[in-house]
């Protein structure tokens, strides 16, 4: 069934539920498999995927529309479509049927924690949990690109399974980044089009940046020997830079409003071929040519194999991976 849902982050939306016997209508998607529910604050540690509660309501127009909502339907209004744009995005660019692509949904918890100020996927459940932010500043972690990069470690662990630690796990927190950017480009919501800011509307102003990821203070822009030893979420650094400078270029640029300016470590120019490009070769890299070990220079090699399947050898699309791997000191 057609809902209305009174989001919190892009307006007044449709979302896809289900009647019940009863005649009340469920977060369950018909189209994709999902089903949201409310974990009731259950800390993410005790979360199985038998928890919470199923959402229904009576007349299928849900939540209030508003940050830190009062209204429990209304994280959960985020939640179930952004889910759903995510589902999409993979079905339509890749033909990915699902994060297993076995066309199986997943379970969606929303209110996940108390104060939890995070998002994470679980293999274990086949979940997706989310918090209510950091009751302050920081609202519920249900926005497009974090449901996106929750998503995407579903689907990583389903593919390459880079293992969540070192130069891999670099990788695999930069898979997230990269494909639930991509989501929110897909998704071309006019509230938020597609930008190269990371967690923009549950963290403001970001929570990571890809033109310069060291902007916040603690991720790598450039390779170097030492970057395994940082926290998997800043040794994605030099993959999020690599896919900024691939896509747009280096230097300064304004996109959809935001503006971006992105140095090379070597003090090379290089000429971005478009996000679209760099996210099918990634993507490829991902399902073909990564395995659990893969570290950097492998990520190298999985994606000029992926960009010479697609483009061929003597691309510019190939010379554009190659060249902006060569930019964050990745030889
Ligand atoms: N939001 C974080 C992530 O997806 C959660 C975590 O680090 N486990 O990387
Ligand atoms: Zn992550
Ligand atoms: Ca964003």
């Amino acid at each position: 069934a057609a809902g209305t849902g009174h989001s919190e982050y892009t307006g007044d939306i449709l979302i896809d539920t289900t009647q019940q016997a009863d005649g009340s209508y469920a977060l369950i998607d018909p189209v994709r498999g999902h089903t949201t529910k409310d974990a009731r604050n259950l800390s993410s540690s005790s979360v199985k995927a038998s928890s919470g509660t199923l959402y229904t309501d009576a007349d299928n127009v849900w939540g209030d529309g508003r940050k830190f909502s009062t209204d429990r339907a209304t994280a959960a209004v985020d939640a179930h479509a952004n889910t759903a744009w995510t589902y999409d995005y993979y079905k339509n660019t890749f033909g990915r049927n699902g994060i297993k692509n076995d066309g199986k949904g997943a379970t969606v918890f929303v209110h996940v924690g108390t104060n939890w100020d995070n998002a994470q996927w679980s293999d274990a459940c086949f979940c997706m949990m989310t918090g209510d932010g950091d009751g302050t500043t920081d609202p519920e972690q249900v926005d497009l690109d974090t449901m996106g990069h929750e998503m995407t470690h579903g689907v990583t662990s389903a593919t390459a399974n880079l293992r969540y630690s070192s130069e891999s796990g670099g990788l695999n927190e930069a898979t997230s980044d990269i494909f639930g950017t991509m989501v929110e480009w897909y998704a071309n919501n006019a509230v938020d089009k597609g930008d190269y800011l990371f967690s923009d509307q549950s963290t403001p102003p970001w929570l990571r940046r890809f033109d310069k990821p060291s902007l916040d203070g603690r991720s790598a822009d450039c390779w170097s020997k030492s970057v395994g030893k940082l926290d998997v979420h800043y040794s994605s650094g030099v993959a999020n830079h690599f896919f900024y400078l691939a896509s747009e270029g280096s230097g300064a640029k304004t996109v959809n409003g935001v503006a971006y300016n992105s140095p090379t470590c070597n003090g090379s120019t290089v000429t971005g071929i478009g996000n679209q490009k760099v996210a099918a070769v990634w993507y490829r890299a991902l399902t073909v040519y990564m395995t659990s070990t893969t570290n950097y220079s492998g990520a190298r090699t999985a994606t000029l194999n992926a960009a010479r399947d697609l483009y061929g050898a003597s691309s510019a699309e190939y010379a554009a991976i190659a060249a902006a791997w060569s930019a964050v000191s990745v030889s």
